[in-house]
């Protein structure tokens, strides 16, 4: 399974960062080659670390896509562009207009030009786990073999998230 995490927490061109995901979902399903097959409820979260930046609102979807990993990844960055985002102060938890990051990829490991699969600091966000649950119940960390459920009960604590309402959610 390929995983896609979506993250917003500025406004966009296309509105809040609700309508800023839907937006890119449908963006990414566009997209020749890709196909988006499922997509997670939408979270808003606290940021992490914690900091007086915005919430986010966060999703994942699952892709089926012929684009290796870092094509993949050149797809993502030019849609983040076009959404707004901005990459000039260097800082990983900068507040953004959208961020797109591969999860996983069916089970490669990677670490090179700057893509890291699976995702090197997803078993301590909850904004990552609990959407991964909805897509796939029975998903298992391709390193760890962690089952997802076994993950979201080793978070660490003090993570605040929660399900919003979203019709959009088929
Ligand atoms: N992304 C980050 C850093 N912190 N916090 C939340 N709640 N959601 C995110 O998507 C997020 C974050 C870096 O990509
Ligand atoms: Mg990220
Ligand atoms: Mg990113």
């Amino acid at each position: 399974m390929i995983l896609i995490a979506l993250g917003a927490n500025l406004p966009s061109e296309y509105g809040d960062p609700l309508k800023t995901l839907h937006a890119a979902i449908v963006r990414i399903d566009a997209h020749e080659g890709v196909h988006v097959v499922a997509r997670s409820h939408v979270y808003k979260s606290a940021p992490v670390p914690l900091s007086d930046q915005p919430w986010y609102h966060n999703a994942v979807i699952a892709v089926e896509t012929d684009l290796t990993p870092l094509p993949l990844l050149l797809m993502l960055q030019e849609i983040e562009v076009d959404f707004g985002r901005r990459r000039d102060d260097g800082d990983r938890n900068a507040a953004r207009t959208l961020d797109l990051d591969i999860v996983a990829y069916h089970d490669v490991v990677m670490d090179e030009a700057g893509l890291e699969i699976p995702h090197p600091r997803m078993a301590d966000r909850a904004f990552v786990l609990l959407p991964i649950r909805d897509v796939s119940p029975r998903w298992q960390h391709p390193v760890s073999e962690a089952f997802i459920a076994d993950m979201i009960d080793g978070l660490p604590d003090g993570q605040d998230l929660h399900k919003i309402e979203d019709d959009a959610h088929g």
